[in-house]
C-alpha cells in the first residue's frame, strides 16, 4: 500500500475472542447474562457496587489467564517496524496487545489491570479483586473502582484519537461490531481526512458501507496476512 505513512488501527473484542475472552455480542456473549446498565453504567455502580465489582473481578482474572493470539503478535510486529505514525486505539480492557509487545497503544475504554480511587483521583495498577474493598495505596480510602469507561462517561485521551484520525492515510478496523459510540464514528472521520479504510472482521459489520474495503475471516488469519502486505 504505497503513500501509506500514518496508520490509525481501531481493535475491538473480536481481536481477542481467539484468546478466549468473550466478545460482547455473541451469542454467548457477555450481555448474554448481564444487562449493560447494570454493570458497565455509574449508575448501575452506585444502585448495586458488589455486582459491579464482582462482574469485573471476574473479567480482571480471564484477562490474567489469556495470553495473546496470532493477531495480537501480528500488530506487535508493525508496530515495531513501522516507520511512519501508527496508533493502536483498542476498546479493549485487556492487555494482550502489550503483552504481544506492542507500545503505541491507547486504551480509549480503560484497563482492567488499573483500579481508579473515587477520593484522591489516582490510578494503580491492580491484578487482585475489589469486590471487599480494599483500601487505596495512595490515600486509605476504600473507594477504588474498575478503571473502565462506562456507558454515559466520556472514553480516554479522545484529543488524542481525533488528532490521529485527522493525519492518518489509513484507518484499519479489526474485530469490532461497530454498535458502539464514539468508537464507530471513527471510520467516518478517517474518511473524512481522506484516509484509506480497511475492515478485517469476522462478519460485517454496522459500519461496514462505509469502508473502502472488508476482508472477512478470523482476526489471527487475516492480520498476520495484512500485516506481511504492509512490511512487504
Ligand atoms: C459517551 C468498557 C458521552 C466496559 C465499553 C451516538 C449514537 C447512539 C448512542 C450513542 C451515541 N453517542 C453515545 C452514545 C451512547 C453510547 C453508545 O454508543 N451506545 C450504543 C449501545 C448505541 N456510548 C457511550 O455511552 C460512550 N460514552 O458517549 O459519552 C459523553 C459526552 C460528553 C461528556 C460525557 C459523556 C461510552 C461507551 C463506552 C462503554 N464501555 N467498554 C467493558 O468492557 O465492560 S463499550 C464495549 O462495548 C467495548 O469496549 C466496545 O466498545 C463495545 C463492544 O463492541 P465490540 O468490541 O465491537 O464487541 P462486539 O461483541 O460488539 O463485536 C465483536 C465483533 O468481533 C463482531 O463484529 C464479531 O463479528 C467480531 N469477531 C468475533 N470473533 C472474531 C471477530 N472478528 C475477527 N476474528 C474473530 N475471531
Amino acid at each position: 500500500m504505497d503513500g501509506i505513512r500514518n496508520i490509525v488501527i481501531l481493535t475491538g473484542a473480536g481481536i481477542s475472542a481467539e484468546s478466549g475472552l468473550r466478545t460482547f455480542r455473541a451469542d454467548d456473549g457477555l450481555w448474554e447474562d448481564h444487562r449493560v446498565e447494570d454493570v458497565a453504567s455509574p449508575q448501575g455502580f452506585r444502585r448495586d457496587p458488589e455486582l459491579v465489582q464482582r462482574f469485573y473481578d471476574a473479567r480482571r482474572e480471564n484477562v490474567i489467564a489469556a495470553q495473546p493470539n496470532p493477531a495480537h503478535a501480528a500488530l506487535a510486529r508493525l508496530d515495531e517496524a513501522w516507520e511512519g505514525e501508527l496508533l493502536i486505539v483498542t476498546q479493549n480492557i485487556d492487555d494482550l496487545h502489550e503483552r504481544a509487545g506492542a507500545r503505541r497503544v491507547l486504551h480509549m475504554h480503560g484497563e482492567a489491570l488499573s483500579a481508579w480511587c473515587l477520593a484522591c483521583d489516582a490510578r494503580h495498577r491492580w491484578t487482585g479483586t475489589l469486590l471487599e474493598g480494599p483500601p487505596c495505596p495512595a490515600c486509605g480510602e476504600a473507594a477504588l473502582r474498575p478503571d473502565i469507561v462506562w456507558f454515559g462517561e466520556m472514553p480516554y485521551r479522545m484529543d488524542e484519537i481525533f488528532a490521529a484520525l485527522a493525519r492518518a492515510d489509513l484507518f484499519v478496523s479489526i474485530g469490532t461490531s461497530g454498535a458502539v459510540y464514539p468508537a464507530a464514528g471513527f471510520v467516518q472521520q478517517a474518511k473524512s481526512a481522506r484516509a484509506r479504510t480497511l475492515e478485517l472482521n469476522l462478519e460485517r459489520s454496522q459500519g461496514s458501507a462505509w469502508f473502502d474495503e472488508t476482508r472477512l475471516g478470523p482476526a489471527s488469519e487475516l492480520v498476520p496476512a495484512w500485516v506481511e502486505e504492509m512490511l512487504g
